[in-house]
């Protein structure tokens, strides 16, 4: 299958994040897909093809304008006002119950009405690397409207996180979701299935009142992780969204018996709403090795994966999300493409 890609992601480098309480080593770094590069090229996989430019029209079908606006001069304006040596733009105020949201004017309210976490800093390269991603999706979204069969979006910052009018957990644009709604604007029917460790709560939101998109999502309960507000089993979707989605929260330590199972009754639940694409929203965080998450699953079950996945018998489009565990990232993340492959 091809591989979609490109440098500008280099360019959103942030040294930083503030979560636990204290400033620590970020740990969404350019790494992480430059390790998926690297094994891509040593393993029978495919060619890894330069994205193309789609514009600005596919980001807002699925994002409002505001928060457009909003991150490509949020860095300018933070330099303004802390000074060119200033450190990564971090909210520390929202808009709480009875607060007003502040769509305009300055920095520091924008950035709390647009964000929803404080792990999410904004970089000088950042607003670049974010659209560069969605031209990477948009770009593998285009291979499987040509006719393949499969495509990988080597996309970085991920995604998954972010919903019409807000950022975080990484996230800046939701890759997924644009890519899904360009191929649905185009007559296709999607299914999304997100086996990112953390819940897709930016993704669900995006589609949780509508018919035309299914979302599929297992991940660690929130209950007890990130992002602690949504991805409960009970939210089926509204209106006429209803029964359109699926969440799947699983416990702490969740290893491989445990999450087959799980991902078998999604693909199940997938089949019966009878998509002609599948957009996967590829996580990795659900290594046992991961530095900031709690599952266990361990490298060969991620061909496994993969061979379930194929089991849909579908045109499917990975886009890469979280996994944070620099030194397996590339090995696991290949093994998934090849496990879907080689079935
Ligand atoms: C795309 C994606 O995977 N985003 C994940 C964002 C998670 N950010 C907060 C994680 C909090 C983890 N806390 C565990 C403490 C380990 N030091
Ligand atoms: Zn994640």
């Amino acid at each position: 299958m091809k591989t979609f890609y490109s440098d500008a992601h280099l360019a959103h480098d942030p040294p930083e994040e503030f979560e636990a309480g204290r400033l620590t080593p970020a740990v969404e770094v350019p790494a992480r897909v430059e390790r998926v590069r690297a094994a891509l090229l040593q393993r029978d996989i495919g060619p890894i093809l330069d994205a193309g430019e789609f514009g600005d029209e596919p980001i807002l079908r699925v994002h409002d304008s505001d928060l457009v606006c909003f991150l490509g001069e949020a860095h300018d304006h933070w330099r303004e006002k802390y000074g060119v040596d200033a450190p990564a733009a971090i909210p520390s105020a929202w808009p709480s119950r009875g607060h007003k949201q502040r769509r305009i004017g300055h920095i520091e309210s924008r950035l709390g009405t647009f964000a929803f976490d404080t792990a999410t800093p904004i970089v000088r390269g950042t607003w670049a690397a974010a659209r560069a991603g969605v031209n990477v999706a948009l770009s593998a979204a285009q291979a499987i409207r040509g006719g393949d069969r499969s495509a990988f979006a080597l996309t970085r910052p991920p995604g998954h996180h972010a919903s019409a009018d807000v950022f975080g957990g990484y996230c800046y644009l939701n890759n997924i979701a644009i890519a899904a709604q360009w191929l649905a604007d185009q007559g296709m029917r999607p299914a999304i299935l997100d086996v990112d460790y953390h819940h897709g709560n930016g993704t669900q939101d995006l589609f949780y009142g509508s018919a035309d998109v299914f979302f599929a999502s297992l991940h660690a309960d929130p209950e007890f992780a990130f992002p602690h507000f949504l991805g409960f089993a009970d939210e089926t979707g509204s209106g006429m969204g209803e029964g359109k989605n699926l969440n799947i929260p699983l416990p702490e330590g969740t290893d491989w018996p445990r999450y087959e199972e799980a991902l078998n009754h999604a693909i199940g639940q997938i089949k019966a709403f009878g998509p002609d694409v599948l957009l996967v929203s590829l996580g990795l965080d659900t290594f046992v090795d991961d530095p900031i998450s709690r599952f266990a699953l361990k490298h060969h079950d991620y061909f496994r994966m993969g061979a379930i996945i194929e089991d849909a018998k579908l045109p499917t489009l990975f886009t890469f999300e979280g996994g944070y565990n620099i030194d397996a990232i590339g090995t696991i993340t290949a093994n998934v493409l090849q496990g879907f492959q080689d079935t």
